[in-house]
């Protein structure tokens, strides 16, 4: 919209405002703009989730589907962008359109969001962050995020790599440790921040040698495909770092089929992220040593956030979800507390 058509549009959208002001409605900002949901008086979500790509995500989806019900008060759209960040931008522009009365995005990557996000602003609708983080020198475009604090889980996989090592009999701090990273998808703040927190904190360990990282996409075929690859070029890799546990599986199954060995008992040791319910079952199989949680149960913290909004009351911009690291000894105690 040019200067010209954005100044008269502003000057009707006033006028708008101090009559619907007269009839005292709306509060101009976008941190609410009050239920529209299609006129039945349900609070209307658009979710643009990131895809299906992993087990993690699968649980994050249900996890909205279950809270956003028409009984808790919800009408829930969602888009599956199938991991294309190109996609979202369509979707939250289908979502304005359809003038829901809140979005909520998963991004896919990092960058690229100010343009639609200040479309959404201009359109008045709040927009709620979850999981993985963008790029804006704006905070103004988005009302509020939720999520993990994916460089300290790069670091607490330092921590979980020479704790597992240790289980297994083996000094963290003497000989050469060969490790290779399977990443996830390349500039999602999960990725960025899982490789820049190890990479960071595993120079206190200066017998450990990265001898490569890749990305496995966050998905079991990939995370496959780049294990066998980095077996055909490293022999004596000790550790495999994989950035999720999907890719973890892949790694493994790659292992056994290159007849290495794996897990707490075996030669590789295999250090993932999220801590879903396979990687318990993984981890009680012997094949995977140590997996830091990534909790993606994320629909009940945006009911809340949205709740409040509703009550025009303040949120916190920034809020993370506390999570821990599991280890093989302790998974076969733990795995039927697991809710994802
Ligand atoms: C992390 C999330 C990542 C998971 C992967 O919060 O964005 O995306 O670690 C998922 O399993 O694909």
């Amino acid at each position: 919209m040019n200067r010209f058509k954005k100044i008269i549009s502003l000057m009707l959208i006033l006028a708008l405002g101090i009559v619907l002001g007269a009839c005292g409605s709306g509060s101009g900002d976008t941190s609410s703009k009050g239920s529209s949901g299609g006129g039945d008086g349900l609070i209307y979500v658009g979710f643009v989730q990131v895809g299906a790509e992993s087990d993690w995500r699968m649980a994050n989806t249900k996890s909205m589907q279950d809270t956003f019900t028409e009984e808790n008060g919800f009408k829930f759209e969602m888009v599956d962008a199938q991991q294309k960040t190109d996609k979202q931008i369509t979707a939250i522009r289908d979502f304005i359109q359809k003038d829901v009365d809140y979005i909520v995005l998963a991004p896919n990557t990092e960058a690229g969001w100010d343009t639609v996000l200040g479309e959404a602003k201009e359109a008045g609708i709040p927009v709620i962050i979850v999981d993985r983080m963008i790029q804006t020198n704006d905070d103004s475009l988005f009302t509020a995020w939720v999520g993990s604090n994916f460089k300290q889980e790069g670091y607490d996989a330092v921590d979980a790599l020479a704790k597992a090592l240790e289980n297994k009999g083996i000094s963290p701090t003497e000989g050469e440790i060969k490790i290779v990273t399977l990443q996830g998808t390349m500039g999602s703040s999960a990725q960025i921040g899982r490789t820049d927190g190890f990479e960071e904190k595993m120079k206190e360990y200066p017998n450990w040698k990265m001898l490569d990282r890749q990305s496995g996409d966050f998905t079991q075929e990939k995370g496959q495909e780049v294990m066998e690859s980095f077996l055909k070029s490293y022999p004596d890799i000790d550790v495999v770092i994989a950035e999720n546990d999907n890719m973890a599986f892949g790694a493994i199954n790659a292992i056994k089929t290159a007849g290495k060995t794996c897990g707490p008992e075996g030669d590789i040791t295999i250090v993932s992220f999220d801590a879903v319910k396979a990687a318990f079952e993984s981890m009680i199989a012997g094949d995977m040593d140590v997996s830091v949680e990534c909790n993606p149960l994320h629909g009940p913290r945006v009911k809340g956030l949205i709740e409040k909004l509703e009550a025009g009351e303040d949120v916190d911009k920034i809020a993370y979800v506390e999570e821990e690291v599991f280890y093989a000894k302790d998974a076969a105690d733990i795995i039927e507390s697991r809710e994802y």
